[in-house]
């Protein structure tokens, strides 16, 4: 039997870190659709559809393709994609800059004890190099890039998420096995990728992706938890805690640790 020790902790951000689709890509991009006089807008409710796409210029195309049609779109729109795309994350890390979107109840106290303990720390996510940057200077100050030492987005796979693609990037930037780290989610294609990996994972649940099917997670929770804010268990094992801390960590590693 193999035992190894918890070295890592891998943060998806979307949803994860943040509550950042509804209120910030969404508003982002239909920002960027006025501003390229695109008669689309993209609404609640319709963006929860079309977050089973990940990646927003992928995102956006399959719109065109699947969904709203390329009816009074403009001709080029494909090749007018990558340009919108680019004023969509403009708008959107503006808009982080406001201070608009905070980080999830837990994020902040579970990075500082993670960092504390000598737990390394790193991203893995679909979403473009800017927008993390922005949301980690707006919300943890700008000393807060240095914490993570990769930050794996966007482009810098080809196959985004739910391939494991990211996750791969990531542990080899760390010369880590899955075994050694555990991956923090809060969607089907996010679990989806973090398992191709290898990786056990937690999810913390948001509006758009409570009723995922999460199945092989470690524990769902709807977030991380706060002393005075415990957190509620969807499924898995808590251990008997309220929040999620190291000493939980290290229990759910412990539970899931790989025989070989
Ligand atoms: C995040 C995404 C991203 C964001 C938008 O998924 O799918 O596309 O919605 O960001 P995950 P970009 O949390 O699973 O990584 O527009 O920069 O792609
Ligand atoms: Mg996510």
């Amino acid at each position: 039997m193999k035992n190894t020790t918890l070295k890592a902790l891998i943060f998806d951000v979307d949803g994860t870190m943040a509550d950042t689709e509804r209120d910030g890509h969404r508003i982002a991009f239909n920002a960027a659709f006025d501003e390229y006089g695109i008669d689309w807008h993209w609404d609640v409710e319709l963006y929860g559809k079309l977050l089973a796409v990940t990646g927003g210029k992928e995102r956006m195309r399959y719109c065109a393709s699947d969904l709203l049609g390329s009816d009074n779109l403009p001709e080029n729109f494909d090749d007018l994609v990558p340009e919108l795309h680019a004023a969509k994350t403009r708008h959107y890390t503006e808009l982080l800059s406001g201070g608009a979107i905070p980080l999830r109840p837990g994020v902040v106290r579970l990075i500082n004890e993670a960092l504390a303990k000598g737990l390394r720390l790193a991203v893995a996510t679909t979403t473009t190099p800017e927008n993390v940057t922005a949301l980690l200077r707006h919300t943890l100050g700008n000393d807060a890039l240095k914490w993570f030492e990769v930050i794996a987005a966007g482009d810098i796979v080809p196959a985004k998420k739910p391939a494991g693609d990211i996750y791969d990037y990531a542990l080899k930037a760390m010369s880590l096995s899955p075994e050694q780290c555990l991956a923090f989610e809060d969607s089907r294609n996010g679990i989806l990728s973090s398992q191709a990996a290898g990786l056990t994972t937690l999810i913390t649940v948001n509006d758009y992706t409570r009723n995922d099917d999460f199945s092989g997670a470690a524990i769902v929770l709807d977030h991380l938890g706060e002393p005075d804010q415990p957190f509620n268990v969807l499924a898995g094992n808590a251990h008997g805690h309220n929040l999620v801390d190291c000493e939980l960590l290290a229990e759910i590693h412990a539970e899931h640790s790989v025989t070989a």
